[in-house]
Parts: C-alpha cells; sequence; structure tokens
C-alpha cells in the first residue's frame, strides 16, 4: 500500500454532452480500454469507474452518459446516472469539444453546475482538430460564463496534455487513502465488458436508429475442457424489421459482428473465445422499467 503523507486520493467526474469524447478521455488515462467508444452519440449508458494509479495519487475517474434531452425511460436514467455523479465526487471535469460552438446543450450543463460548490474544470478536447488561434475564443466563450477552477485543452485521441490535466486535477485532491488496489482498473464486471463490447461493435457498424436501439445480455460463460471460453450473448432489438437489419444478408453483418467482438473479448481476457450471437426482440425495451433492470439500467 502506498500510504506516504503526500499520497492523494479523490474521486473525478467526467461530465459533458454526448460525443465530444469523454470515455475516448478515460481510455487513454488509465491506458486501456475499459469504456466503449463511438462516434454515435449516447454510446455510454452507465456510470463506469476507471482508476489511474501514479506515484502519489489514486485519481478514480467516473465515466458518464452524455447529457442530453431524453427522449425515453432510458434516456432519463442515462441523464440521471451522470447528474448523481456530481455530488459524490471531489473534481468535475466538464468535457467540451473544440470543434462545436457552445450550444442549448452546455448552457444547460452549466446552469445546473451553478449551484455545484465541487470545483469544475474546463477540458477543451479534440484540439487536434482546430488551430491555435481557433482556439482562444472558443475558450473565453466558456470562461465569460462560467468560474472554471482551470482549463485544460487536450486531446483524447492523440493523448495531448493528459499529463497536465493529471498534475490540475492533483491540486485540487486532498490527501487521502488508497481506495481500490493498485492492479484494480475498473469496478465493472467481466460480463459486462463484454456485453459493452459486443455493443460496440454494433454500434460502429449499424447506422440511424439501431444503434440507440439495442442492448447486450450475456446469458453464459463458461471455460471449457481445453481453458477456451464459450460466451453466448444476446443482442436485443425492438422491432423486428431491426432485428433482419442487424442479422443483415445470409447473416454477414452478424458474423462480422462476432468476428471483431471476439477479438476485443479475448484481448481483454487473455484466452481464447467462442462467441455464440443471438438476435432477439423485445419490443419497446428502452420504455420498459423491468427491462431497463434486467439490462443493469437501473
Ligand atoms: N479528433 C478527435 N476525435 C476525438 C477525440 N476524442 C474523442 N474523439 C472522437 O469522438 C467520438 C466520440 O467519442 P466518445 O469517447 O465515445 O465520446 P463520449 O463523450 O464518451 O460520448 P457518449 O458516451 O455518447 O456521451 C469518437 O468518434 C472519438 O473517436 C479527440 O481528441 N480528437
Ligand atoms: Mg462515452
Amino acid at each position: 500500500m502506498n500510504q506516504s503523507e503526500n499520497y492523494k486520493s479523490g474521486f473525478v467526474s467526467v461530465i459533458g454532452r454526448p460525443n465530444v469524447g469523454k470515455s475516448t478521455l478515460v481510455n487513454s488515462l488509465i491506458g486501456q480500454k475499459v469504456a466503449i467508444m463511438s462516434d454515435k452519440p449516447q454510446t455510454t449508458r452507465n456510470k463506469i469507474l476507471c482508476i489511474l494509479n501514479t506515484e502519489d495519487a489514486q485519481i478514480v475517474f467516473i465515466d458518464t452518459p452524455g447529457i442530453h434531452k431524453p427522449k425515453h425511460k432510458l434516456g432519463e436514467y442515462m441523464v440521471e446516472t451522470a447528474t448523481r455523479t456530481l455530488r459524490e465526487v471531489d473534481v468535475i471535469l466538464f468535457v467540451v469539444d473544440a470543434t462545436a460552438s457552445l450550444g442549448a446543450g452546455e448552457q444547460f450543463i452549466m446552469e445546473n453546475l451553478a449551484s455545484i460548490k465541487t470545483p469544475v474544470m474546463l477540458v477543451v478536447n479534440k484540439i487536434d482538430q482546430v488551430s491555435k488561434r481557433e482556439l482562444l475564443p472558443i475558450i473565453q466563450k466558456y470562461t465569460e460564463q462560467y468560474n472554471f477552477a482551470a482549463v485544460v485543452p487536450i486531446s483524447a485521441l492523440e493523448k495531448t496534455n493528459l499529463n497536465d490535466l493529471v498534475d490540475e486535477i492533483k491540486k485540487h485532491l486532498e490527501p487521502g487513502p488508497q481506495y481500490y488496489p493498485e492492479d484494480m482498473i475498473t469496478d465493472q464486471p467481466e460480463r459486462l465488458l463484454i456485453a459493452e463490447l459486443v455493443r460496440e461493435k454494433v454500434l460502429h457498424m449499424t447506422r440511424e436508429e439501431i444503434p440507440h436501439a439495442i442492448a447486450v445480455d450475456i446469458e453464459e460463460i463458461t471455460t471449457r475442457s481445453n481453458n477456451d471460453l464459450y460466451i453466448r450473448a444476446v443482442i436485443y432489438v425492438e422491432r423486428d424489421s431491426q432485428k433482419g437489419i442487424v442479422i443483415g444478408a445470409k447473416g454477414q453483418l452478424l458474423k462480422e459482428i462476432g468476428q471483431t467482438a471476439r477479438v476485443d473479448i479475448e484481448n481483454l481476457l487473455g484466452s481464447k473465445a467462442y462467441l455464440d450471437l443471438w438476435v432477439k426482440v423485445k419490443k419497446d425495451w428502452r420504455n420498459r422499467d423491468g427491462i431497463l433492470k434486467s439490462f443493469g439500467y437501473e
């Protein structure tokens, strides 16, 4: 245990609009893919703890769903999950996209932050996409409206300025214990990580309503006699027509989803895996409390 007098620790919530790069940031910070990422908004659905250990600190990042105007119960759950973390943490990272202008969504989040005493840092992400000259006026628009504890421009994708960000966070942490063991990087059980990897592949390979309409449930994980894993996963969709899309002509899309997910799962678990993928319909599941619960959104 690392418990010197100067050892600091704390919880840091990573919030922002959908698609600004929150999950990319936490993965880059801890150097491992724990939270799935995609170019579709509303990728993250639950809060995900990602633990960073340094010589002198343990920082527990909480990746959260993007804050948006919810259109169904799942969305309500997601936004509630994100906003609930705000009062439980030592530092808040408000992540914004340097390539998008300050809009109603950001405004709404800043209004919510107004009543919160926790230090909020403005993290301006995707600076690999804008010139230095463009950056300053973008930052100014935000700082005019809120008194941020710090402003850190970064690129989560290219890992630019992440050390500065960590240093800045440490300044706002109190001396504290190591909450989690050194070798623990997330609170997510294996079963959930596997389900998320499958969901990520569906997000990458489908468009329009499909990414939002799916949920993945892992029904079985067993170790075979040769130590290979057998995993049975079900991809749930909301309508029969969506089932056809996910399976694809001659089952081709489902096969591709399975192959790419299997590679990630094998990397994650360090053993060979057989992934048995099914697609089932659960009508309007995003609005049904009981089903939301059974999928882990509670
Ligand atoms: N160019 C560039 N793209 C980035 C950067 N960070 C993230 N992205 C891209 O932005 C998209 C969204 O990234 P995510 O990390 O899934 O975003 P998120 O904020 O977690 O999104 P939600 O979970 O939907 O709220 C992906 O296509 C990323 O590759 C960056 O620093 N630069
Ligand atoms: Mg995310």
